[in-house]
């Protein structure tokens, strides 16, 4: 979509005054297409704060005016806990206690591409509290987004509906989450929400219930408010399949590793079927990163179209007639590469819904297996143990620096 290009074109200038126009004039299905892309991806928030940090990298977004996201809601709901979770710097973190009123005046700290405000509580009536309410609504009035907070106990009632159309006619981009869900029963919960919901005159999934002291949904909301700003929502969708590969490439790394201990023993003499039932699980892993669900059954399938077997023996023939490399560890190098292989496919796979062609499987494998024996042989002068052989087959993984997809698909070319 060629809009998207020319969106990022203007990225590094003045941008919020160009792109909201821009973000506004696209039709609501692109929109919507564009953040269902988010949905279903493991989550938590050190891998959101990975996510943001790719996206930024990605698009080399130059955060100039940083967007001020304000944490706003009645006296002691926890915006002070949720907002240590967004702060990247201990040192900002804010008071929490259970006293009603902690917090007396606006604090903002760094959070990633983005600034956040603890506000007081905003549900003062009558003198007492009017200041810090007047402080927090003013925070409001400033805000390019809210995190609109109330407390799945307290629930919605006068003043918290009062505060809620308060705050929602100063038309800001927002997010209702009901705090303190830990303290409801599971069994309770949809009433709870469903409850909170329609006092507000909302629906039920426009109320995301979370727990601030447990951690629990933080991420969703960080990614909700990351993704509803037009200057970041492009780079995270274009950074996703990065992204999805980091996650990949982690799942990727404990197989190889357990296919090369497996292949210790030369490949001629081990049975395949270990190895295909590691590389299937794999395979499972990674679907499930690109939320597909499927079968073992499917996912050996998928690894029998390669042919790893066939691949793995004529490598090894090949390889061994060149001499000088001992018989396990280029088992083991091939194993480990078949599997990498193997994965880079699933990724192609779920990616994109192409299977990865033949012969750049082959070639992958390959040239996978020569960084492998090259690096491997050098550490170990005899065979050795399973544990140091798991290591150096670690530190081989991360110093291929393959774990960044532009490097894995130039591999796959060559
Ligand atoms: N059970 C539970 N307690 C929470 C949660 N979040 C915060 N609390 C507790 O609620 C109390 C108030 O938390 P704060 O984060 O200080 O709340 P606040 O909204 O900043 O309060 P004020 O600054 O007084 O307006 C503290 O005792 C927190 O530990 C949660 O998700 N679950
Ligand atoms: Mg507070």
């Amino acid at each position: 979509m060629p809009i998207f290009d020319d969106f990022l074109k203007i990225f590094p200038e003045k941008t919020l005054e160009i792109l909201n126009p821009l973000w506004e004039a696209l039709p609501e299905d692109d929109r919507q297409a564009l953040k269902e892309k988010f949905e279903g991806l493991p989550l938590n928030l050190n891998l959101v704060n990975m996510l943001i940090d790719l996206a930024v990298v990605q698009a080399k977004v130059i955060v100039g005016h940083k967007s001020q996201v304000v944490i706003v809601g009645p006296a002691n709901v926890g915006k002070s806990t949720l907002y240590n979770h967004l702060v990247r710097e201990k040192a900002d973190h804010a008071e929490v206690s259970p006293v009603p009123g902690t917090t007396r005046i606006n604090q903002i700290a760094d959070a990633g591409v983005f600034a956040v405000i603890d506000t007081p509580g905003a549900d003062a009536v009558g003198p007492v509290g009017e200041k810090e309410k007047e402080e927090a609504l003013n925070a409001a009035q400033e805000a390019d987004f809210l995190v609109i907070m109330f407390d799945a106990i307290q629930g919605i009632k006068d003043s918290e509906l009062q505060l809620y159309r308060q705050l929602t006619a100063l038309h800001k981009p927002h997010l209702v989450v009901l705090n303190k869900i830990d303290l409801v029963s599971g069994k309770h919960e949809p009433e709870v929400i469903g409850k909170a919901a329609s006092n507000l005159g909302l629906e039920a999934t426009k109320v995301i219930p979370i727990s601030a002291k447990r951690g629990l949904n933080v991420p969703q909301v960080l990614l909700g408010i990351v993704i509803a700003d037009p200057q970041l929502l492009i780079p995270m969708a274009q950074a996703l399949p990065h992204y999805r590969w980091k996650l990949t490439w982690r799942v990727i790394v404990t197989a190889a590793i357990i296919s090369g201990t497996i292949a210790l023993v030369p490949l001629p003499l081990i049975d395949f079927i270990p190895l295909i039932t590691n590389q299937a699980t794999m395979v499972l892993s990674i679907a499930r990163i690109h939320n597909y669900r499927i079968t073992l059954k499917r996912a050996r399938e998928l690894v029998a179209t390669f042919g790893i077997g066939l691949l793995a023996r004529t490598l090894f023939q090949q390889l061994s007639k060149l001499g000088g490399v001992p018989g396990w560890l280029l088992s083991s190098a091939i194993a480990a590469a078949t599997t990498v292989a193997m994965g880079y496919a699933a990724s192609v796979w779920f990616e994109k819904g192409e299977r990865l062609n033949q012969k750049t499987f082959n070639t992958l494998t390959k040239n996978l297996t020569k960084f492998f024996v090259d690096n491997l042989k050098t550490r170990f002068k005899r065979k050795p143990s399973k544990k140091s052989f798991e290591q150096a087959l670690q530190d081989t993984l991360e110093d291929s620096g393959l774990s960044d997809l532009n490097a894995i698909d130039q591999a796959a070319k060559e």
